[in-house]
This record gives structure tokens, sequence and C-alpha cells, in this order.
């Protein structure tokens, strides 16, 4: 682990030519070192400036006289810093050369260079963030996307760790019950206690999946997410393809068996970047070429996130129809019934009750609006997500997914009548679990791995 309690010294800008460059101090000789390089025209001291003030004045080689910059140099003083210790902030002019020559001359004086995130790392060890606000920090600058920044700045302010505690907080109460009667082993829990104790731990759990699965939403805003259209020939695959792109992107024409090949193009749908698929359409064939086709047609439904089932209004349901609706029953399937703008002729009771149909027309346009919602609301299950707090770490939601399994464990240790010790012990698993998230329970392997991932400087 690394030493805390030395000074330690960063650029804190990116290198380059700008306006401002800034070098950071943090230590207990934070204002020590700088004293020594600091000269005020109006000879202000640094150690007697008022916190979160700013002194003008130059930056001066000790040994050599020699003048290196005009700066402002912020004066920051313990508690009440980033790191929580005395910090100063030396803005130079905003060449690499000053800043660098600046760094030096404090390294030189005894402050260490910083290593990545270790000024976050120390505002976590001193108690001003936890781990899951620290990790927000380098998930802001990193954030790319309006939604994205947004999230990361919630977590920052602590909308997870908030969330996070209020479960562990439900959660040790029911450990504490437990334990008590681990020191009288001839009480018994009464069922009533018990049932009370299952529910307890089956909310907590209901709570933990919900937050798991924001996980999944998140990654869809990021990674994006694939929509396979798929259905017998002719029923309008490509055209609707078409319409969603709002250019003739695939051949259309009235001979079933058109498309052979899948067809992928790119949509954003409100912020959510979906790759769309037009597949072959599937039935039985001699053709060499389209039972390939038929072959990725299936290929593309094992892959898609959304399938998008399509079906001609204005025909009976065919052998094929029934085909493709028994390879996507089990699949995130939307039923589109289309060519909605001819005659009817498909009873209704002809269809799985259990998917939702929207119903359009690739040729006039009519229902489309309906389905892009329908597509975003089938991905985005909005009733999952947590009060607003979404799992953005791969960390969190792995430690997240632990503590249900744990808390299954309890349950079931509790059903079982298992001694009091070994319910307790799961219980604390889950509870441990938990602490990872927000640093309560951590290792130096985690620290090193979180932190490491930083800037240098932040
Ligand atoms: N009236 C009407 N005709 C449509 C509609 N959508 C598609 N069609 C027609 O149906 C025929 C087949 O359309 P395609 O888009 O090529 O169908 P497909 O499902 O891609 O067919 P394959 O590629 O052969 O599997 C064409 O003649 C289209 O003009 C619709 O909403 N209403
Ligand atoms: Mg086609």
């Amino acid at each position: 682990m690394l030493e805390l309690d030395d000074t330690i010294a960063a650029i804190s800008t990116p290198l380059g030519e700008g306006a401002i460059g800034i070098v950071r101090l943090s230590g207990p000789r934070a204002f020590d070192i700088a004293e020594r390089i600091f000269i005020s025209p109006k000879n202000k001291s640094i150690s007697q400036a008022t916190s979160h003030s700013m002194l003008y004045g130059f930056i001066v080689n000790p040994d050599t006289q020699e003048t290196i910059d005009e700066v402002l140099l912020t004066v920051l003083k313990a508690p009440n810093t980033y790191t929580r210790e005395d910090m100063v902030e030396i803005n130079c002019h905003g060449g690499v050369l000053a800043v660098r020559k600046v760094l030096e001359l404090v390294l030189g004086l005894g402050a260490r260079l910083a290593e990545p995130g270790e000024f976050t790392l120390r505002a976590f060890v001193n108690g001003r963030i936890d781990l899951s606000q620290a990790e927000a920090t380098a998930d802001l600058i990193k954030a790319k996307t309006e939604r994205s920044s947004k999230i990361a700045l919630d977590q920052l302010k602590g909308s997870l760790s908030n969330k996070i505690k209020t479960l562990r907080e439900s959660l040790t109460e029911v450990v504490v019950h437990i334990e008590a009667y681990i020191d009288f082993p001839e009480e018994e829990l009464d069922l009533e206690t018990e049932d009370k104790l299952i529910n307890r731990l089956k909310t907590i759990k209901e709570e933990l999946q919900k937050l798991s699965l924001t996980y999944e939403e998140a990654r869809f805003y990021r990674d994006g997410v694939a929509v396979a259209i798929v259905g017998r020939p002719n029923v309008g695959k490509s055209s609707l393809l078409n319409r969603l792109m709002q250019q003739d992107r695939a051949i259309v024409t009235e001979i079933p068996g058109t498309t052979r090949d899948v067809i992928e193009e790119y949509l954003n749908l409100e912020g959510l970047p979906v790759r769309i698929m037009d597949t072959a359409g599937i039935r039985k064939t001699h053709d060499l070429a389209e039972a390939e086709g038929v072959r990725r047609s299936l290929q593309a439904i094992e892959g898609a996130d959304l399938i998008l089932a399509l079906l001609d209004l204005s025909q009976p349901l065919t052998e094929e129809d029934r085909f493709m609706l028994d390879k996507v029953r089990h699949k995130n399937t939307l039923l589109v019934l289309n060519k909605a703008d001819l005659k009817a002729q498909l009873p209704l009771s002809d269809l799985p009750d259990e998917i939702q149909k929207v119903r359009i027309s690739a040729k006039t346009g009519d229902g489309l609006d309906e389905l892009k919602k329908a597509i975003l609301r089938q991905i985005i299950k909005k009733e999952i997500s947590s009060e607003g707090v979404v799992i953005t770490n791969m960390r969190h939601k792995l430690a997240i997914d632990r503590a249900v399994l744990a808390i299954t464990r309890t349950i079931d240790a509790i059903k079982d009548k298992a001694p009091y010790e070994i319910i307790a012990l799961e219980a604390r698993d889950a509870l441990n679990s938990l602490g990872e998230i927000i640093g309560e329970v951590t290792t130096d392997d985690i620290l090193n791995r979180i932190f490491s991932s930083f800037c240098i400087g932040k």
C-alpha cells in the first residue's frame, strides 16, 4: 500500500498549451514546500493566508533565484479540501515548460510525484468520500454523453452510496436479530418471526435485483442494442427497415424471397443506439443461397436484444408464420402486425396472448411512432430503475449479484432450520459484498485496481 502521510504533487491539467496549467500539492508539507519557491510582492505568507484564498506572486528557484513563472496560488487548509489535507494549487501560465519546472522544483524540495488517482485515494482514505464516489469522479472525467455524466454526478453526490447504506442498515438489523439467538441455542425462532425475517430479506433482495438490472440498461445506452426484424417472406421486413431509416436501403419487391442476407443499419432512438437488422424471410427452400439466408435469420434471432416478429395482417396465419413464432416465443419479442392499410384477414385470436402487439403500415408509415415507443419500452424497462439510481460499474454489479446470492442462501438456511451461526454467516457475507461497493470492506488489491485507472493529478 502507498504511504499516505507524505506530501504529493502532480500536474493536474492536461499537458499542452493552454491558458492555465495547475500544479497541485497535498499533504503536511504542502505549505512549507510552496513557501520556499513562492515570492509574494506584498510579502504575504501562505501559512498565514485564509483558507480558500488566492495569492498573487512569482515562482522562483531558491537555488538560482531564477524566476520561473508568474502565478496565482490557491491556499486550501485542511480539513475542508479535496483530500482533507493541506493543499496548494499553483496556477501557472499554461505552457508545458513552466508547469514542468514548477513540478520539478517541488519534487526537489521533498514532495513525491503522486500516483494516478492518489489525491482521490486520499479523499477516500480520509473519509471525505466513499469508494463508489471516488469511482464516480473517474467516470465523470471520462463521461462522453450527457446521460453518462449525469449518472456519474448523481453517484458522486452519493445517490448509490445512500441506497447501498440504507439496504445495509436493513440487512444489519436482520443479522443482529439472528445473532441474538446464537447465545441462546435453546430459544427457537417462532414461525412469525421467521416469516418476518424472510420477508425483510426478500424485500432487500428484490431491491438489489432491480439495481443489478439497471446495469443492463446503462450498458444498452453505452454499447447499443441489436434489434432483428424477422418473419416469413413478403410480410414487409425490408419495407419496415426502409421506413425506420427513412431511406430506400433494402430492396423491396412483391416477390417472396427478395432479401437473401442480413442487412444492418444504425438508428438513434431517443439517444439509444440501435443496430437494426433486416433478415431473409424464414421458410423452407431448396435454393442454396436463400437457405443460407434463412440460417442467418435464425442466427440473428439468437443474437438480438429484441426481435420484431412481423406478420401480414392482410393474410391468415400460415405454417411459416407459426414456425417463426415458435422460434421467437421465448425471446424478448414484439409482434408487429404489418399492412394495416389493407383489409384485415388475420384473426387476433390466432396470435399468442403474452406477446405485445403493434399495428403498423410500412407502406403509409402509420403506427411507426407507436412502434418506436414500444421498442424503447421493451428494452428500457422503466419500472426496473431503482429510484433513479443506476449501476454503471461492473465491480458494483458483481458485488450486488454476490449479495443477492448470499441473501438467497440466508433465506434457504432459515427455511432449513440451519444453526443460527450458519444463517448469520451467510447474511454477513451479503453485508460484506455490499460493503465492498462503498469501500467499508476493502483490500489493497481492490484499491490498487480502482485508482490505477485514474489520471495523474486527480
Ligand atoms: N399494402 C401494403 N403493402 C406492403 C406493406 N409493407 C410491405 N408491403 C409490400 O409487400 C411486398 C413485400 O415487401 P418486402 O418489404 O420486400 O417484404 P420482405 O418481408 O422484406 O420480403 P422478403 O425479403 O422476400 O423476405 C412489397 O410488394 C411491399 O410493397 C404495407 O404496409 N402495406
Ligand atoms: Mg426483404
